[in-house]
């Protein structure tokens, strides 16, 4: 028999998925759950010919220049790919792999439910009955903002940014966007969506500001001070993408300041960490911070871990892969 890959997975995955690895390949599981030491995952890139890293794992240039002559893939459980070093692994030959499309509606759901709980306070309104302090309805008490009719701006008109312009058409919203790319026109012309090239323009001008974009160089920080400065007093910001693209300590300040109404975070600069800053916003009700919990749903991470195992049969069988990362992506 030839002799299967051994394939090192450094989260624990759902069971279904863990089983069919086990069956596929010679996989090495993490049963704790733990994250994996900087010297554990040394040992993993060490005796793996595949390696299943997640978000929480960084795999940098210093860690794969210690990885043996066997790790030729890595097989990322997850869409974003900026915990790992592509380049670094393409010029040693080690192809990397993602898993796109399959929580590009979960991560829509999310966002549209954080710009429905910051817009309409639901936090804040969820703790009130469990905490006794419901005295009866009144007329000007629990206010929010309406969101039919509002403006959203969509940084990032990818397939999650396309999956939440639908979502938020159906809610009344107007489209608008920045993308590096136009889209196509049909598009444009299903989502009614009105493209700005100039992400400086769009921003002074929306109510509701959502990150959709990957986290790259290029969009490191992407909503700058400067940039968040443009919003208007009243707009709110959300992002399910990824914390780096947003200057958290500058949004922090200008919310602060009462510059922008408030925010929606399910991802944060340095995670799993949490800028205390907006911690305390969140316990004023202004902000809504939920911890990465964007594709957190039983059915998308089952599809994950299916397409990662469809990407190291493939190239275990000698092709190519359908989820390769290319330096054109990043
Ligand atoms: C995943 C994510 O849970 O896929 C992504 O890019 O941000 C998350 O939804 C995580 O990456 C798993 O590695």
């Amino acid at each position: 028999m030839k002799k299967r890959p051994v394939v090192v997975v450094t989260r624990r995955l759902p069971d279904v998925v863990e089983t069919r690895m086990r069956e596929l390949f010679d996989t090495r599981l993490n049963l704790e759950d733990k994250p994996l030491e900087a010297s554990e995952l040394v040992e993993a890139v060490q005796s793996a010919d595949v390696l299943v890293p997640t978000v929480t794992d960084e795999i940098d240039a210093a860690l794969l220049a210690q990885a043996g002559p066997n790790l030729r893939l890595i097989a990322n459980f997850g869409n974003g790919v900026d915990h790992i070093d592509v380049q670094a692994a393409l010029a040693r030959g080690i192809t990397v792999t993602n898993t796109p499309g399959v929580l590009t509606e979960d991560t829509a759901d999310m966002t549209m439910a954080l710009i429905m709980a910051v817009a309409r306070r639901l936090p804040e309104g969820v703790r009130v009955i469990p905490e006794d302090r419901w005295g009866g309805w009144s007329p000007t008490w629990m206010l929010g903002r309406r969101i039919t009719g509002k403006r959203l701006g969509i940084v990032g008109m990818g397939r999650i940014g396309q999956a939440l312009a639908r979502r938020a058409k159906a809610f009344g919203l107007s489209i608008h966007y920045h993308n590096r790319r136009r889209v196509p026109q049909r598009i444009e012309d299903e989502l009614e969506a009105t493209y700005w090239e100039s992400l400086d323009q769009m921003l002074a001008r929306m109510d509701i500001v959502s990150v959709n974009c990957p986290h790259t160089p290029a969009t490191y920080h992407l909503l700058s001070a400067r940039r968040l400065k443009l919003l208007k007093p009243d707009a709110i910001v959300v992002n399910t993408a990824r914390g780096e693209i947003i200057d958290e300590n500058a949004l922090a300040r200008l919310i602060e300041s009462g510059d922008v109404a408030g925010a929606g975070l399910d991802v944060f600069e340095h995670e799993p960490a949490v800028n205390p800053r907006l911690i305390k916003l969140a316990r004023q009700g202004k902000v809504v911070l939920l911890p990465h919990m964007g594709s957190a749903t039983y059915e998308g991470r089952v599809d994950m871990g299916e397409k990662v195992i469809v990407n190291i049969k493939t190239f275990m069988d000698g092709h190519r892969p359908p989820d390769r990362v290319l330096p054109s992506m990043l």
